[in-house]
């Protein structure tokens, strides 16, 4: 049993008034599934929880409430100081029904975690994300029953809901996406709805100096890290850019041993020598993983099935994330990452003038929502949990809230980050320029290749990735299909021909 992980990472949950049908729950993650189920206040809870073993902290119920988490707290010292008395609930669910009894919905506005919840009491069920929306949640709601799950395809089946305060999954009537950063509180006889935004990026920039910067993204950073390392060996994934050298650095400060870390790159890209330096600088257990490209490609579907994410370019990003987790045999790891770093602080941004690096900040601040590039599910199938320290929500505060002037610097990107992390890295990785994971792993060249040999013409290329994501979504959420079962050649054939065809009827 993988204690090391959440007690469950994932949930389909039905609330209704007349007893409910039984739970069809499909889920790309991978894990055992528990069931069960409980009346309130003349209301059925039925529950299916995703697992590595022990499910029991991952739900609470007393006094009529119930609590169903799917992953973890970060910040439980803070959150049982709250609590009145000596009262130290055991488990994350139990120490949300605590701070629920206490706070009501507000109770989500306290916790930075990595998490979806459904609280279910007296007539009401609230739905909750985290300040990220990092682990997507979907709810449908009709008159007398609400359904609600951690992955869309789980509500496919469901029947056709009313229109609810979230985003509407493309295809799935009635299905929607909490937001990130929000709590859904639903009258459960009518279906009714009322939203509440639990966390907002900040809108301003804080003025401090180049030192106290440096402290202060150091030393959030480094709790961020610590709260997300169990007591097993950490296992980090590693470009050797700064983002997760800088994970990896401050996860080996606090193990006992050697940390583990893995690289991957195909025949096409690879920064193995990169990743190297940091792992031999870390006496890491390390270990690369070439993977060809047409194989890279061909897990296309399982990316869009385990993202749920309708966005080609992200698609891109994560791509060969899910190729390296899907090569991670053995038991369940809890693995970190660096990834999000880029967002808060501008890094894909690659030029000199402030207000374009700050307009760029801004935009992806506002538009990361339902991307679900965050999302456990890409490990989950198979079977590991990730977790990303750059997207604490006391990490975004910090590194968001700076000016400008601090993240780009010198004529450096992440200009704070990497004098925070100065004197624990050699320099010349405190000093590499930001390399994508798709551009350092071959994936967009190689992806563009694909479809530019099935004659898509260079101008449509990113229209035709957008078809292809679309296609692929509809086939592995909306249909139900297994990724296994479907050909990525198909369906970029299919993507090819579609645009051929309308590019005749255009020229008509
Ligand atoms: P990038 O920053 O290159 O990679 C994200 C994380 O994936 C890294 O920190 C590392 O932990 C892991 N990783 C990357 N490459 C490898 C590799 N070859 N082997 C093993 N692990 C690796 C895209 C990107 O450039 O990722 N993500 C951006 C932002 C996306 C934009 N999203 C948005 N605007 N909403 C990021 O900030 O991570
Ligand atoms: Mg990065």
């Amino acid at each position: 049993m993988a204690r090391n992980l959440p007690a469950s990472v994932g949930f389909l949950v039905e609330v209704s008034e007349d007893g409910g049908s039984p739970l069809d729950p499909v889920f790309a993650s991978l894990g055992s599934r528990t069931e069960l189920s409980e009346r309130i206040d003349g209301q059925s809870l039925r529950a299916v929880l995703l697992h590595s073993g022990a499910p029991d902290s991952a739900h609470a119920h007393a006094r009529g409430t119930t609590v169903i988490l799917a992953g973890e707290l970060y910040n439980q010292d803070e959150l049982i100081r709250l609590l009145p008395g000596d009262a130290s609930p055991v488990g994350d669910a139990a120490l949300v029904l605590a701070l629920f009894a206490v706070y009501d919905v507000h109770a989500f506005r306290l916790l930075n975690g990595r998490f979806a919840a459904l609280v279910g009491s007296a007539g009401r069920t609230v739905l909750a994300t985290d300040h990220a929306g990092s682990v997507p949640l979907y709810a449908c709601a009709t008159a007398g029953r609400v359904l609600a799950a951690t992955e869309a395809k789980a509500l496919r089946a469901a029947p056709a809901g009313r229109p609810i305060a979230a985003r509407p999954v493309r295809r799935l009537a009635g299905v929607h996406q909490v937001p990130a950063g929000t709590v859904l509180d639903i009258a459960v006889g009518t279906g009714k709805c009322v939203a509440h935004q639990t966390w907002t990026p900040p809108l301003g920039r804080r003025i401090v100096s180049e030192n106290e910067a440096v402290d202060s993204v150091r030393r959030v950073l480094e709790r961020a890290v610590a709260a997300r390392t169990g007591s097993d060996t950490p296992l980090v994934v590693l470009s050797g850019g700064i983002d997760s050298s800088s994970v990896a650095t401050l996860a080996a400060r606090r193990s006992a041993g050697p940390i583990d870390t893995v690289s991957m790159g195909t025949e096409e890209a690879d920064e193995f020598p990169q990743a190297r330096v940091v792992a031999t600088h870390l006496a890491s257990a390390h270990r690369e993983i070439s993977m060809s490209t047409a194989d890279l490609l061909r897990q296309l579907p399982h990316a869009v099935w385990a993202a749920e994410s309708l966005d080609p370019d992200i698609i891109e990003y994560l791509l060969p994330l899910t190729a390296l987790y899907l090569r991670l045999e053995g038991p369940g790891r809890r693995i970190l990452t660096g990834y999000g770093a880029d967002i808060p602080l501008g890094g894909m941004h690659r030029e000199d003038r402030l207000p374009q690096l700050d307009t760029a900040v801004c935009h992806d601040m506002a538009t990361f929502d339902g991307l679900n590039e965050m999302t456990p599910v890409l490990s989950g199938i198979s079977g590991h949990w990730s977790t990303h320290p750059f997207w604490d929500r006391d990490v975004l505060d910090v590194l968001v809230g700076l000016e400008a002037g601090l993240k780009r610097r010198y004529g450096q990107d992440k200009w704070v980050l990497r004098a925070a992390m100065g004197d624990l890295l050699p320099h010349e990785v405190v000093i590499r320029p930001k390399l994508g994971v798709h551009e350092g792993s071959g994936t967009t060249s190689s992806f563009t290749r694909l479809l530019t040999e099935s004659s898509v013409p260079p101008g449509s290329v990113h229209r035709a990735k957008h078809l292809v994501v679309q296609q692929l979504f509809d086939q592995v959420v909306v249909e139900g299909r297994h990724p296994d079962e479907v050909k990525t050649d198909a369906v970029v054939q299919w993507a090819a021909d579609r645009l051929d065809a309308d590019a005749r009827t255009a020229a008509q």
